[in-house]
């Protein structure tokens, strides 16, 4: 009887110590988050505007029709000399075989994401509070960071560096980070023979003011385009009050596309790729990919196919999983897709004054609370694509920062429901961050220290 009895509802331990730490404001209760947010005050919203035009609104006019590869999305391969890419295998995942664990690798502190650069077996980790530091495949990490930006940073909550992703030839790096006063970032930096990052040579390409110190996206990652997706939070609050996901003046609330290439007349420090689907558009920042965003916490294009997986963190109900697919679309995945918010919650009207025409519904939300299959703030992750766990291979991964454990889903699915999620890993660690390794294997990556391999139990 004891099997028919409902599985003890898990919290991620230690979640009381750190719940509040990283995404307070993040979380439904965005209360928490917005008061000590506000500090960067309301008004900021045509200032965002403004500031971020500044560098990157002038390449509006500017396109470079070689780099714009949304229609050919294997045209960008990784450097000579770099490993092998993943199996691009698309078959069905095996849930019910799947017995999986997580092998702890190396302890961090405050760990955020991870990345891998081509050409380079080790795995990149990102610290919040401005480091990044380079581990084996076996999870030695090495004494002398790869990079410092302790400097450039204050850290706390969701706020501090968040992001790091690699150029496909693996010779440059990028950031995304909120600074002293909470804006965002992403700067470019050289990378050194050794693998190192030059903090000397670091260029900006973007500065995004944020009205609230919530809800600051932070990840970004090179698509199948060889382009760079940059994923930005609706400025925070509560309820996006300045309606950022649906405005197309602002870069809030996105997905961004721009070749971090400068434009070519030299007055960018970024081009806007020929493709993106607002170019030209009045009142519309050419550099918006797709809108209707949150706070996306976690987004991965598949390797197998190029469809775009995001999770967006919800208001005070819903947690959601959306996938854009390739197919149909040249390989653009999620080119101007409309997530949703504020409109939406999940799939849940939020805000009746609001409308997203033609949202995008996600494949799988799941509702505030403490079950297994519940959370408090969802943490996307990725479609695995490697062999380490029996039955995995096909299945998107996931997990919730306030309820312990990795879910699985069908990446083949149109829509999963509850009973559709598989959890491969039951307990562990507050999961804030997914990524791949080297070879294809996934990686987790826990707020408390550890990065974790998913591996076969
Ligand atoms: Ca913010
Ligand atoms: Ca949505």
């Amino acid at each position: 009887m004891v099997s028919l009895l409902p599985r003890r509802r898990r919290r991620a331990a230690p979640a009381a110590a750190v719940a509040l730490a990283l995404l307070a404001g993040a979380c439904g209760s965005d209360g928490d988050g917005d008061g000590a947010a506000a500090t960067a005050g309301p008004a900021a919203t045509a200032g965002a505007d403004r500031a971020a035009s500044t560098t990157g609104a002038s390449a509006a006019t500017t396109s470079e029709p070689a780099a714009d590869a949304g229609t050919t999305p294997s045209s960008t391969e990784a450097a000579p000399g770099s490993v092998a890419p993943p199996p691009t295998t698309t078959a069905r995942p095996e849930l019910g075989r799947v017995r999986a664990q997580l092998q702890r690798l190396a302890e961090f502190s405050d760990p955020v994401a991870v990345a891998v650069r081509p050409g380079d077996e080790r795995v990149y980790v990102v610290e919040r509070g401005g480091t990044i530091k380079v581990m084996s495949p076996a999870g030695e990490v090495a004494e002398r960071p790869a990079a410092n930006l302790t400097g450039r940073t204050a850290a706390g909550g969701e706020r501090g560096l968040l992001g790091l992703a690699f150029s496909p030839d693996g010779t440059r790096a990028y950031v995304n980070y909120t600074d002293d006063d909470g804006h965002t970032n992403v700067d470019e930096l050289a990378v050194d023979a050794a693998g190192n990052l030059d903090v000397a040579t670091r260029r900006r390409l973007l500065f995004i003011e944020q009205p609230y110190g919530n809800h600051n996206g932070g990840h970004l990652t090179f698509g199948p385009d060889g382009l760079l997706y940059i994923g930005t939070g609706d400025g925070g609050s509560g309820g996006d009050p300045q309606g950022n996901g649906q405005k197309r003046s602002t870069l809030l609330g996105k997905f961004l596309r721009i070749d971090p290439a400068p434009s070519a007349d030299g007055s960018a420090p970024y081009t806007i790729p020929a493709g993106n689907p607002f170019v030209g558009e009045a009142g519309t920042r050419p550099e918006i990919w797709s809108l209707g965003l949150r706070n996306p916490w976690g987004f991965a294009f598949d390797p197998a196919n190029g469809d775009l997986w995001v999770a967006d963190v919800g208001q005070d109900a819903w947690e959601e999983v959306n996938v854009a697919r390739a197919a149909g679309t040249g390989g653009a995945a999620g080119r101007g897709v409309n997530f949703g918010w504020n409109a939406f919650e999940g799939t849940h009207p939020y805000d009746e004054s609001t409308v997203a025409p033609g949202a995008l519904m996600p494949i799988h939300e799941y509702p505030h609370g403490n079950g297994e299959l519940e959370g408090c703030s969802v943490t996307g992750g990725v479609v695995d694509r490697g062999s380490a766990v029996a039955g995995l291979s096909g299945a998107y991964l996931f997990a919730d920062y306030c309820v312990a454990g990795i879910r699985a889903i069908d990446a083949n699915a149109t829509v999963a429901a509850a009973d559709d999620v598989r959890v491969v890993v039951a307990d562990g660690p507050a999961v804030v961050g997914f990524g791949t390794d080297a070879a294809g294997e996934v990686l987790v990556v826990s707020i408390n220290g550890g990065v974790y391999r998913l591996t076969q139990a």
